[in-house]
């Protein structure tokens, strides 16, 4: 499909200028993108890889490492990262992230902040202006199971009259528990809002409960974007 092709364009183009051979320690993170991102490392070949270690975000990014035979790192091991290349769930005008739709943004966000590079890879769906145009279900938030009801009610105070406990829809009876052990509230914020995300971040950081939230603010180098007709479209 378009999208897909969108998402490895965005991939391999990525990786091609980011991972370049004095590269040694390698975040990788969630989602539906990150895997052409392991495909076009691994085809770099054995010779760079053996000298690497990769750091996974979450159980899903540490599957895609070890199928594909790439040594696996912690990030307890190695605190300062080269390059983290991850998804994103919106992107706006100043390179602002919605980030969580896969519930493993605070792993990434820690990963984040480690690397001394940070490189978004998306589709054009998630290319936008001001967050919350596309990406509708709202604002990712990991909370402290015991801390989730008391927290909805203060979110509906802040502002997000909408926010909600994200449930698992298939497979599982009851909410999703991260990989951490923790709930997932989505909350939507209305365009006055999602135009100063930093400041959004702030407010529902310090919010008694909150683990971490699906809002990274400055923290892009740059956002990798494949395009319908077989481009990229780059923002840094
Ligand atoms: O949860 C996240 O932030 C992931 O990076 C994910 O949402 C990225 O989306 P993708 O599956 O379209 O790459």
């Amino acid at each position: 499909s378009t999208v897909e092709a969108a998402k490895r364009f965005a991939a391999f183009t990525a990786v091609d200028r980011h991972v370049l051979q004095q590269h040694k320690i390698i975040g990788i993170g969630s989602g539906s993108t990150v895997p052409y991102v392991v495909e076009r490392i691994v085809a770099q070949g054995e010779d760079l890889n053996r000298d690497r270690v990769f750091i996974p975000t979450g159980f899903q990014s540490k599957e895609l490492i070890v199928k594909a035979n790439l040594r696996l790192g912690d990030v307890d091991q190695y605190p300062t990262i080269d390059v983290t290349i991850d998804g994103a769930d919106e992107v706006d005008h100043d390179l602002n992230c919605i980030k969580g739709g896969g519930a493993c943004h605070l792993r990434e966000k820690v990963l984040a902040e480690a690397a001394e590079t940070w490189v978004i890879v998306a589709d054009y769906r998630k290319n936008s202006q001001v967050l919350g145009t596309t990406y509708k279900a709202g604002v990712p938030i990991e909370v402290a199971p015991f801390a989730y009801a008391k927290l909805l009610q203060n979110l509906h105070r802040l502002g997000s009259p909408g926010a909600v406990l994200r449930m698992a829809q298939t497979s599982k009876a009851g909410p999703i528990v991260t990989d951490n052990g923790n709930f997932v509230i989505d909350a939507p914020f209305d365009e006055e809002w999602m135009k100063e995300p930093h400041d959004l971040l702030t407010k529902i950081k310090m919010l008694t409960g909150v683990v971490e939230v699906g809002l990274f603010c400055g923290m892009a180098e740059a956002a990798y974007f494949g395009t319908a007709d077989g481009n990229v479209t780059i923002k840094w």
